[in-house]
């Protein structure tokens, strides 16, 4: 009966080297001596998984019993990063994996570095939902995360010649350790056909769906533990498999080929993250991952969790939150299986829906937003193409109830967009199948209820809300910046780590010099710990003793890694011109790192032109070592774990009213680096905490920007007026980066001369003026120090935890379930 009396969980050391040991000799298969590195990870990451089950089991048990009200997160992507440390801490187990390791003479933290992560995400959407996952099961709310196990996920980056070049990223080959795979629970997904109309029993006129592909979809878990909590969640990707039906069929008349050919179809729809963030190609493969995932989840979810209960309570059951547009088609897909499966009558169908889902929306680019073609979901998904075009009928229904005679409203609220082509507008598709519409931070969110969306929150104002983004303290400082976290829990005590406002008592820390000593110890072992790995990693030697500047996140215009060059060259155009002499530079370690989508070409001549800039400044022997360019490849989670703590200044510096909020921006303050930013995005907030005198803003603000658009923006101007801009534009020009090729960066240039989508060349003037003023600040070490203490001090509000409170309070309402 209670099968614990013969079974338990590797918690001490000595259980803990011995299910080590068994995991190497029986699942590994090899002897201590003959263990590779690989063999003494895999055992050691089984060992630490074991340790979660129990509190996995109970978790499930209980929430199960109890009925309790679920948060489903249906997000495309999940970008966990590297598992081993993290489930340590929230285990507890650390302490007793370095001793037990340390007594078979292994080191642990040799092993937690072999660890490759699981890059199944493109950057903050991604990054996003792991750190809710993990606040989730730390506040111990009763949740699941649905998504995609892609067989490769962002491609690994390397740099050949300057230019960015993709490798597949096989993180399965060795297998993960982390996940335990479920086929028995798989669920048939269907695509295609057609749809047909008959009567039930009763008379009535139904619907059916007679579809003309299966595909399924075998469910893949990984626990999701929480800190300080017994309760351990779960996330469940769904791995695309081939059906036996189909094959067999196939297989029996002979024609193999066609059935290896079908296989591989089905498996590849799980096969591949697009690493294309920003603007949606509307990829056939990309729709059937989406339905694929969403359809799985909500199977999932009805039958294994509800099962047999009366699906009018789901709403007080389950709460869909919609990580982007990418889950929307969950909504008619909830409405077939109420309509078609369940028989509901349409307008019940309709209320449980709208009830049961929640949209997250992650951007402003009008090129970003999700537009599906009618004729490609009406050939995927025939059925749910008829429900939209229900659903969009009774909308508009209302908004002509409601504007009567305003039909150029009407038109433009329509689900259904009727040029270039006809599609489906996720976005609105989303908004009006939601309760709630949020966006990500307080600006994004005023922006979205008064620009993107400004109809539907004329309409429904209710409807639209602010969650301001957070990241997870525990991967974030405790486990990352291992030094400042020590200097934390001497001063404020331990309990900042899963109730960040503790850091308000921080302040006055600010102002003790012997304390201000540590920290500034603490920013250089970190910068020294960044310098030891970066010669590792990439064989790039830095200095230690230097500012360090780093703007790391996706390559894309608008975040404008292009005015952060401009600055360097800038800088280095001084000195070559002799205004500056070189022994005044401030020596500053420029970092880059950012992966382009594969298909962005500007992107990619950016990350050229970067590269290119940073192999003459790094040798020119006029700077005299004082500013070099590092870009290591492959920026990803673990890098980020490495950086971020090393940093001085963080540069946030998208045009404003172009990002939505930034993640990276918060795990920098929170790490004690200062920011230099522009007024968007979480900027914003995290300037109205650190107060004016401990943020560097500069450039015009989002009305401002608006201005000038309206007025007419023309680039060119600025480069004929400012000599420093023009010296960074002839520099690059004259072929000085090029081996003497003056046209090898025209398509940039030119670009930003005649076009400059977003005006990098308003705020050069601004950002570089302010830089110089960073760079006086910096010189004051005492002042810096403070200003740095008191932005970990205020941005404890940062937390995702405090976000996931917010969900909960305005969006969610599911209670917290701790178990026993
Ligand atoms: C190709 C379709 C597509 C479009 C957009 C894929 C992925 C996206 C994401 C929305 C890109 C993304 O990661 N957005 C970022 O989300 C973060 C978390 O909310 C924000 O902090 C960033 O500002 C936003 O750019």
């Amino acid at each position: 009966e209670n099968i614990e009396r013969f079974i338990s969980s590797p918690t001490t050391v000595e259980s803990f080297k011995s299910e080590f040991c068994r995991q190497l000799r029986y699942e590994q298969g090899v002897d201590l001596v003959d263990a590779r590195t690989e063999d003494l990870y895999q055992a050691l990451a089984r060992t630490v998984r074991s340790a979660m089950v129990d509190g996995w089991i109970a978790t499930q048990a209980s929430h199960r019993a109890a009925k309790a009200k679920t948060v489903a997160y249906l997000s495309a992507e999940f970008l966990m990063g590297p598992q081993l440390e993290n489930a340590l801490l929230s285990t507890a187990l650390t302490e007793v994996a370095r001793t037990a390791l340390a007594e078979l003479e292994l080191d642990l933290d040799e092993l937690t570095a072999y660890e490759t992560e699981p890059g199944l995400g493109n950057g903050g959407l991604g990054r996003l939902a792991a750190c809710f996952i993990d606040s989730l099961a730390a506040k111990s709310i009763p949740a699941i995360g649905y998504g995609i196990r892609y067989e490769y996920g962002i491609f690994r980056q390397t740099f050949v010649d300057g230019r960015q070049v993709e490798q597949p990223d096989r993180w399965l080959v060795k297998g993960s350790p982390w996940e335990l795979a479920q086929p028995e629970n798989s669920v048939t997904v269907n695509f295609g056909g057609h749809t047909e109309q008959y009567t039930d029993e009763t008379g009535a006129p139904r619907t059916r769906w007679v579809p003309a592909e299966q595909v399924l979809a075998v469910p893949y878990n990984y626990m999701v533990p929480g800190f300080e909590t017994r309760n351990v969640n779960t996330l469940r990707l769904w791995s695309a498999k081939a059906t036996d039906a189909f094959d067999l069929q196939i297989f029996n008349s002979g024609d193999y080929e066609s059935a290896v050919r079908r296989q591989t179809v089905a498996e590849n729809i799980s096969k591949v993250l697009y690493p294309e963030d920003s603007t949606p190609q509307g990829k056939e493969l990309r729709l059937k991952q989406q339905y694929f995932f969403v359809a799985a989840s909500l199977r999932d979810y009805l039958d294994t969790v509800l099962r047999d209960d009366d699906l009018s309570t789901l709403p007080e059951r389950v709460v869909f939150q919609l990580n982007d547009t990418h889950p929307v088609i969950g909504v008619p897909e909830l409405m077939r299986i109420l309509l078609d499966e369940r028989g509901l009558g349409w307008d019940e169908a309709w209320d449980i829906t709208r009830r049961t889902f929640n949209y997250t929306c992650h951007t402003l680019l009008p090129e970003a937003l999700e537009v599906w073609s009618v004729d490609l979901l009406g050939r995927l998904l025939p059925r749910h193409l008829e429900i939209i075009y229900r659903i969009n009928e009774d909308f508009l229904g209302l908004v002509r109830e409601t504007y009567p005679g305003d039909e150029l409203r009407v038109r433009r609220m329509s689900i259904i967009q009727e040029r270039p082509e006809r599609a489906v507008r996720m976005a609105f598709l989303a908004t009006v199948g939601s309760t709630k519409v949020n966006g990500v931070a307080a600006l994004h969110s005023q922006l979205l209820a008064d620009k993107v969306l400004d109809d539907f929150s004329a309409l429904w104002p209710e409807k639209f809300t602010n969650v301001t983004n957070g990241v997870t303290p525990r991967r974030f400082m405790r486990l990352s910046n291992p030094g400042l976290s020590g200097l934390l829990d001497e001063a404020i005590g331990t309990g900042w780590t899963n109730d960040l406002a503790q850091l308000a008592k921080l302040e006055p820390f600010a102002d003790d010099a012997s304390f201000r000593a540590e920290f500034r110890a603490v920013k250089q072992a970190n910068k020294e710990r960044f310098v030891r790995l970066l010669a590792q990693r990439d064989g790039i030697e830095l200095p230690a003793d230097a500012l360090y500047d780093v703007m790391v996140k996706r390559l894309h215009e608008y975040k404008r890694q292009m005015l952060k060059l401009l600055h360097v060259v800038t800088l280095y155009d001084r000195v070559l011109k002799g205004e500056v002499k070189a022994s005044d530079l401030q020596p500053r370690v420029v970092v880059f790192g950012a992966k382009a989508a594969p298909g962005y070409k500007m992107a990619k001549e950016i990350i050229h032109l970067i590269n290119r800039v940073a192999a003459v400044v790094n040798n020119a022997p006029e700077l005299e070592g004082r500013l070099r360019i590092a870009f290591p490849a492959n920026y990803n989670v673990t890098l980020a774990e490495r950086l971020i703590p090393a940093a001085d200044l963080s540069e946030q510096i998208s045009l404003a009213g172009k990002e939505a909020s930034g993640t990276g921006n918060m795990k920098f303050a929170l790490n004690g680096a200062l920011t230099i930013g522009t007024d968007d995005g979480a900027n914003v907030e995290i300037r109205q905490l650190v107060g004016d005198e401990n943020f560097f803003l500069f450039g015009m603000d989002e009305p401002a920007v608006q201005a000038l658009e309206d007025r007419g923006y023309n680039p060119t101007s600025y480069y004929e007026v400012d000599a420093g801009l023009r010296g960074a534009i002839d520099l690059i020009s004259s072929g000085l980066f090029s081996d003497g090729d003056r046209t090898a960066f025209e398509f940039v240039i030119s670009d930003l001369l005649y076009k400059d989508r977003f005006m990098v060349l308003a705020d050069y003037r601004s950002y570089v003026d302010t830089q110089d003023r960073v760079e006086v600040a910096y010189r004051d070490e005492d002042a810096w120090t403070r200003s740095a203490i008191l932005n970990v001090a205020r941005t404890g509000f940062f937390t995702s935890d405090r976000s996931i409170q917010d969900y909960l309070d305005r969006i969610w309402h599911a209670p917290a379930k701790p178990i026993a």
